[in-house]
């Protein structure tokens, strides 16, 4: 009968295709609509059972059915093959090498400045100095006028300052932590500590200054301290950091919160005093700043000067951490290159 051939014909159509065409879903998908759907071939077939004969038509409905059936079986198998494959090959593709080496969390370390401010505090604390700490944001009181610096006097104009009303202003050295320290303490109680931090300072910013920067003060109070404690402390110190071999030299000098005032320079580390384009043709580096401490900054904190005398002194750390480390400029050390930072 030609309608069961036609109907043979399509469900060996719907196989072929079903087994070679379809390589993906999709594609499966699409030979089910085009032999299965509702405009699809089978659809076709019962619409057209108005040509056969009425006692056929059961018999070619149960054979379409049956057609179909299959057809929808050989798609369903079809079906899961390719989702196993599709699984297969993305075992394959998204498969893990656990025998590879893990990636590696790059380590941070301490900044040089750091580094350096905790050389020069072990030092001291080496010498029985404490840490004291203070406020960045500071009165024209401890900032100044308690370290023997009145509201009009010129040396105010050496170190420019940031103020944020006549009375606050951004501390311009470390010093004020060491006013605080004496008034804190009971009358003459011996003092010996540093003062490390940030100061602030109305200055340009290039290769070798900036408007911030860190600042190491230290100060010793007690009965009978004189010149040499001084002296001794400070080479004692800079043979510390610098190396037993360097050259220390006093020379006097100004501060209006000591009396005397010296000068420290250390021997050129580049040409070994020999003189250079670093130290300027003279051999020395000025590096620390000190004197003993004047009796009317003694008397202001409540300290006897008949009774005790004291030295203090202040240094820059990033030029320390510049000389210990060759760098020869101190924007590198607040730009935050990783570059430059990975060095140390
Ligand atoms: C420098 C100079 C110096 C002081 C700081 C000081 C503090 C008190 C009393 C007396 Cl409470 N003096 N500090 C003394 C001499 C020098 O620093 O070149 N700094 C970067």
């Amino acid at each position: 009968m030609a309608m069961e051939e036609k109907i043979d014909q399509l469900k060996a159509q719907a196989a072929e295709a079903i087994q070679n065409a379809a390589t993906n879903l999709s594609e499966l998908d699409d030979i089910r609509v085009k032999f299965l759907g509702k405009k699809g071939e089978f659809t076709s077939i019962l619409r057209g059972m108005g040509a056969v004969a009425k006692e056929d038509r059961p018999k070619i409905g149960k054979i379409v059915n049956e057609a179909k059936a299959q057809i929808e079986a050989l798609i369903a198998e079809k079906n899961e093959a390719l989702k196993a494959r599709a699984l297969e090959e993305r075992l394959a593709k998204e498969r893990i090498d656990v025998t590879l080496p893990g990636r590696r969390q790059p380590l941070g370390h301490l900044h040089p400045l750091t580094l350096t401010l905790e050389r020069i505090k072990d030092i001291f604390f080496r010498m029985g100095f404490s840490v004291e700490e203070g406020p960045e944001i500071e009165q024209d009181y401890f900032n100044f006028e308690a370290l023997n610096l009145p509201k009009d006097h010129p040396a105010r104009d050496m170190q420019d300052s940031f103020y944020i009303t006549d009375e606050i202003l951004m501390r311009s050295q470390t010093s004020p932590v060491q006013a605080r320290t004496m008034q804190k303490n009971k009358a003459n109680a011996p003092i010996r500590m540093i003062a490390p931090g940030r100061v602030y300072r109305r200055d340009e910013y290039d290769a070798t200054h900036s408007p911030m920067f860190t600042q190491v003060e230290g100060l010793v109070i007690d009965e009978g301290i004189s010149l040499a404690d001084l002296k001794g402390t400070l080479e004692l110190f800079l043979h510390q950091i610098f190396g037993e071999d360097v050259g220390v030299r006093f020379r006097p000098s100004f501060f209006p919160f000591t009396e005397p005032s010296a000068e420290v320079d250390i021997s050129c580390s580049n040409c070994h005093g020999k003189g250079c384009n670093v130290c300027k043709g003279t051999g020395w580096l000025e590096i620390l700043g000190a004197g003993m401490v004047h009796p009317h900054v003694l008397e202001m904190s409540g300290y006897d000067p008949k009774k005790v005398s004291g030295f203090a002194f202040g240094m820059g750390v990033e030029r320390i951490a510049m000389l210990s480390y060759g760098v020869n400029d101190l924007r590198l050390f607040y730009d935050n290159d990783k570059r430059f930072l990975s060095q140390f």
